[in-house]
């Protein structure tokens, strides 16, 4: 357990509108943004009560949640990782138990802490995330007297879609990378991880029927970077790992365009006046395409790879790519495209650019360049995926200027403060909000951390938290207070200089 941070000794009532007639809170009349509880994302409703709830050495668990898996789980994962045992004579009760609140909905939980701990929810992904506030709590102890705050918790995201991108085709991330990246999203309630599998550089996920994809896109990288592929096998292990942590794997197969190491391997992919057939490890993008004046070559490709894709992702969205690529029959390909996921029972994702074509108004469309035009295709009904380069492209800086960062959408780099800064509430149909780390200049899991974190509870917070509770100096200090979070979970964040002053 960690000891209590500085400023955080007293903390008071947030964001709360109801009063609760168990006790007096000790503040609950105006909202006080610099006294919120040392949690991101930050709760709808926080009610503090006077007093605290001591806790004993053991802990007695009453489990009404049968059918919860990923919360049991979870909650035994934070039993061991605290050193609490369970036993049933004089110890600190924990009921956690599914309920039927509507005003809850399919993630949201209630968490309270009186005499006793009680956590609800209608669903099992409601009780994982009450007890991920509950473990963000009592990290928060003094180990010398531990003792969780009378609070009483009401919490529901505003977004569906709490998202990250990883390119692991510029360069690789290893099975354990991924694995423990899924813990540290789960951590702060992001829920969706978007594996950008296909590139120009790359080829990361094996294919049946096609050897080559792996065996020689598989074996190259950008320059400096790391290669390597994921098995079929070992897909399936990081969707169980996800599965049981409530993060879905979002698969894209970058197409038609980002398909140089597809056309390295198997070079009939490329139209036949094409000369450039093999393995890049530059970072020039742009360059690459399937042939689409040849359909019976690609769609058949497109349709074998889509196909494989789906068996092993459950996921209900597959991403198709579909940015940075000039060629006249691109709309066409891109509604194709989107109909074969339709087809395989799943709905497409496409990067903005994909809005030019006739695609079914499910298609969700991904927005990556701040101004693009967008508002054709949401006349049209769609719904989109926030992901304006200068708020959440953490392969730009953490700083101005921060070696081995990209500035062409941001100059100034992607500072916390400006990750923060991003509103999603001016748009809308937004489906959720993702942040991505593309990774041509990342080429560790050192680097990968850096350029991470701390800047990812900037998206989980846009993504789960209302407006009203945000605010970025009391995001800062919470951030500040649960930095030994970050330490315990072994993350090689980015140390803001100002962070302890602030
Ligand atoms: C744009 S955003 C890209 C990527 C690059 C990235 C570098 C998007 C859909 N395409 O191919 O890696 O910029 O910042």
């Amino acid at each position: 357990m960690k000891i209590i941070f500085f400023f955080l000794v007293t903390m008071f009532v947030v964001g709360c509108e109801k009063t609760n007639n168990e006790s007096h809170p000790a503040n609950n009349s105006s909202a006080s943004l610099d006294k919120q509880l040392p949690l991101i994302p930050y709760p709808r409703t926080v009610n503090r009560f006077e007093g605290d709830l001591e806790l004993k050495a053991t802990i007695d668990i009453n489990n009404s949640a049968q059918g919860s898996p990923t919360a049991l789980l979870a909650l035994n994962r934070v039993l061991t990782k605290f050193n609490i045992t369970q036993d049933n004579t004089s110890a600190t009760k924990l009921n956690i138990q599914l309920t039927d609140d509507p005003s809850l909905g399919l993630e949201g939980y209630r968490l309270s802490i009186a005499q006793s701990i009680e956590l609800s929810a209608n669903t099992d992904a409601g009780l994982f995330y009450a007890v991920q506030t509950f473990s963000q709590l009592l990290a928060n102890q003094d180990e010398h007297k531990p003792s969780l705050p009378n609070v009483e918790i009401i919490d529901n995201p505003t977004f569906g879609w709490r998202g990250n991108m990883l390119d692991v085709a510029r360069s690789f991330l290893p099975v354990e990378y991924l694995k423990s990246h899924i813990d540290r999203m789960a951590t702060f309630k992001l829920n969706r991880l978007h594996l950008h599998l296909t590139d120009d550089q790359g080829w990361r996920v094996e294919i049946k029927g096609y050897p080559k994809l792996t065996e020689v896109g598989g074996g190259s990288s950008v320059e400096g970077g790391r290669s390597g592929y994921y098995t079929q096998e070992q897909i399936r292990e990081l969707v169980k790992y996800a599965q049981e942590r409530q993060v879905v794997l979002v698969p894209e197969v970058d197409l038609p365009g980002h398909t140089q190491a597809a056309i390295a391997s198997y070079n009939k992919l490329a139209c036949d006046d094409v000369t450039n057939l093999t393995t890049y490890s530059g970072v020039k993008v742009g360059f690459s395409k399937l042939c689409l004046t040849k359909p019976e070559t690609t769609y058949p490709f497109v349709k074998d790879v889509l196909s494989q894709i789906v068996e092993l992702f459950p996921s209900k969205y597959i991403h198709i790519g579909g940015d940075e690529i000039k060629d006249p029959l691109y709309p066409e390909f891109i509604g194709r495209a989107t109909r074969i996921v339709e087809e395989l029972g799943r709905t497409a994702i496409a990067w903005e650019e994909g809005s030019v074509a006739d695609n079914k108004t499910d298609v969700l469309l991904q927005l990556w360049n701040d101004k693009y035009d967008i508002q054709p295709a949401l006349d049209k009904g769609h719904q989109i995926i926030l992901s304006p380069c200068s708020y959440t492209y953490f392969d730009h800086g953490n700083y101005q200027g921060q070696p081995n960062t990209y500035d062409w959408c941001r100059k100034e780099g992607v500072p916390l403060e400006r990750a923060y800064q991003l509103n999603p509430q001016q748009f809308s149909q937004v489906k959720g909000v993702e942040s991505a780390m593309w990774s041509e200049l990342v080429h560790t899991d050192e680097t990968a951390d850096n350029r991470l974190w701390p800047r990812l509870l900037a998206t989980s917070e846009l993504a789960w938290t209302i407006e009203s509770n945000r605010d970025y100096k009391a995001f800062l200090l919470r951030v500040n207070s649960i930095l030994p979070i970050l330490d315990d979970m072994n993350i090689h964040y980015y140390s803001l200089p100002k962070l302890a002053g602030e």
